[in-house]
């Protein structure tokens, strides 16, 4: 069988499992964009097999041959560019010019930053050692890569993350094995496609597609590291798992990010930032900002600002170029946005506009005729007893006032197009409310006094903080990316998220090695001496206090010396 997009309505469902096959939807349209297989258990131990073969062939490349297939695998994307923004977009429901704005150009960036750079991050380099270079040695690391790594993204960036992570394993002499999210498999079917255009060896970047239990049976299968991006439950699940074989993991587990205003900041300018910050992408990205806090004086302006901007905004099919937010990318997002949404409005928060399923009337498709459609399609396709249809799979952009930290959707994660707004009085407060959560992945500040940004900024704890800036550093690869708290372990991108992925070697030389170490045995009253120079001594880091031991140092040398 083969698996092909497949075009002709089916469902508004994203997704669809049985024990075989995967059916992915485009969750704008209900269009079905094609069926993969459910991997079983014995085939991604086999893909992890190959991977593996592929591995020991890949580690002995020069950096000049891994930059050469990872700049040809750009070259490859360029020449597909709007076919993968349209695949993207039909399988995720983003808008499709923000797929190419927020995952195709970074991660195109962070291809040709790693293919240029690893080389020169990887070089062996010699390490101080203090005082034990005066006895004539020297250490140096030098940077091996790990083997397979396991690659298991989301849905949400489902081409720039898993995407990227691929180009820096590679640049480190490593091969891969994705398993795509079960809502986006085709996007992961691309990148698999693009590396063996690009000439790439057999099996060096192999996509295995399924649900969970693919991903469970990919740990299982004992790679030599694992990059997960997901909810913290399965974030932890993995991890247990990974255990059992130790093998390490990293994992981008989302964020509840707090975005601050101060009264000095520039209004208008925080106010696009607020918008585009908590609904690019539907809402749907780790650092969106899910949390607003305005300083008590100008909180009402900014509200109004927001608002006002929000009104201008239209949502509706990824494939139009003027749509600026797409559907959910799932129906269980979408319920999560509304059991939010209705928490806030029964905490006493008020909805300042949106707040309801289905596209307003500012939108460029009615949410009926979204609904009628894919009621026919679900009767053509024959599969309604199948499929629970729902009306349609997007949720209006939401700006809520009034919020409190006690709120429940105050401290979990919506990951949806809300913005919900609460007021603080001090620098202080605002520091409090911020850090008043378990995840700590992004956060903003907004301020003229770039003094305060930068003090507030450094008081939060969270992997990455802007000042004047939201959200977009992910698509800065050369910066390190991860979280403090529950936002994960480990970081992506930059030179630590390089050193994820390969195992540092200590080389230790002895340069003159004529004569024994002083710790050496047999160990003797004069030993006992020396050691306790070593402790008042050696262990200063003092060129002038080394000196003041060196005739114990001798005496003791000459005893080893008799004595072999
Ligand atoms: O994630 P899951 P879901 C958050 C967001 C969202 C929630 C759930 O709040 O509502 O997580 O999203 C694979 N062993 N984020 O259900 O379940 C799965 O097939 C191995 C934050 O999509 O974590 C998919 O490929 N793999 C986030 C991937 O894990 C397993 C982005 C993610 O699925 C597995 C997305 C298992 N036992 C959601 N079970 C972020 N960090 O940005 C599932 N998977």
């Amino acid at each position: 069988m083969t698996w092909q997009y497949h075009h002709g309505m089916a469902s508004v469902i994203q997704s669809k499992r049985d024990d075989q096959q995967i059916i992915s939807f485009n969750p704008a349209t209900g269009e079905e964009v094609g069926r993969v297989p459910q991997l079983s258990a014995a085939e991604v131990l086999a893909a992890v097999d190959r991977s593996r073969e592929a591995f020991h062939k890949w580690k002995t490349t020069s950096f000049r041959e891994r930059r050469a297939l990872v700049m040809k695998a750009r070259e490859v994307i360029l020449t597909q560019l709007d076919e993968i923004a349209h695949l993207i977009s039909a399988e995720s429901g983003k808008p499709f010019g923000e797929a190419i704005a927020m995952e195709i150009a970074p991660v195109l960036d962070l291809m040709q930053h790693f293919a240029r750079s690893a080389e020169r991050m990887l070089k062996p380099r010699r390490i101080n050692i203090g005082l034990y270079a005066t006895l004539g040695r020297y250490s140096k690391i030098v940077y091996h890569p790990l083997g397979v790594v396991g690659i298991i993204p989301a849905w949400n960036y489902p081409f720039s993350i898993p995407l990227g992570e691929t180009a820096m394993a590679l640049m480190a002499g490593n091969s891969v094995v994705i398993k795509p999210s079960e809502l986006t498999p085709f996007v992961g079917l691309q990148i698999g496609e693009i590396f063996e255009r690009a000439g790439a060896p057999a099996d060096l970047v192999k996509v295995v597609t399924g649900d969970g239990r693919t991903g469970a049976a990919l740990v299982d299968a004992i790679p030599d590291k694992i990059m997960f991006t997901g909810s913290v439950a399965t974030g932890k699940t993995i991890a247990s798992a990974a255990a059992k074989n130790l093998i390490p993991v990293v994992l981008e587990l989302g964020g509840k990010d707090p975005m601050i205003v101060f009264d000095d900041a520039n209004l208008d300018l925080a106010a696009g930032a607020a918008v585009w910050g908590a609904f690019c992408n539907a809402g749907q990205s780790c650092s969106s900002v899910e949390r607003l806090y305005i300083q008590e004086g100008v909180a009402d302006k900014l509200t109004k600002l927001i608002v006002a901007r929000t009104r201008e905004l239209k949502q509706g099919r990824g494939d139009r170029e003027d749509v600026s937010i797409g559907a959910m990318s799932s129906e269980r997002q979408l319920r999560i946005v509304e059991d939010h949404v209705n928490a806030f409005r029964e905490a006493g928060a008020k909805i300042e506009i949106g707040g309801r399923v289905g596209i307003a009337d500012r939108g460029v498709r009615s949410a009926d005729s979204v609904r009628s459609k894919s009621d026919g399609a679900i009767e053509n396709e024959g599969i309604h007893d199948q499929l629970s249809a729902i009306s349609n799979l997007f949720f209006e952009p939401t700006v809520i006032s009034g919020a409190t930290n006690d709120m429940r959707p105050m401290q979990e994660e919506t990951f949806g197009p809300t913005l919900p707004i609460a007021t603080f009085k001090t620098e202080e407060e605002a520091i409090r409310l911020a850090n008043d959560s378990e995840f700590g992945l992004t956060a903003s500040v907004w301020t003229r006094d770039y003094a305060k940004g930068r003090r507030v900024a450094e008081q939060i704890e969270a992997g990455s903080v802007c000042v004047n800036e939201v959200l977009y550093t992910h698509g800065i690869g050369q910066t390190p990316w991860g979280g403090f708290k529950n936002s994960g372990r480990g970081r992506t991108h930059g030179l630590e998220g390089l050193m994820e992925l390969v195992q540092p070697q200590h080389i230790h030389v002895n340069r003159v090695a004529v004569l024994p170490d002083a710790w050496w045995m047999p160990y003797s009253p004069t030993a006992v001496e020396t050691f306790r120079g070593f402790a008042k001594y050696f262990a200063t880091g003092s060129i002038r206090k080394i000196s003041l031991l060196l005739p114990q140092l001798s005496k003791r040398i000459r005893e080893l010396l008799k004595g072999g």
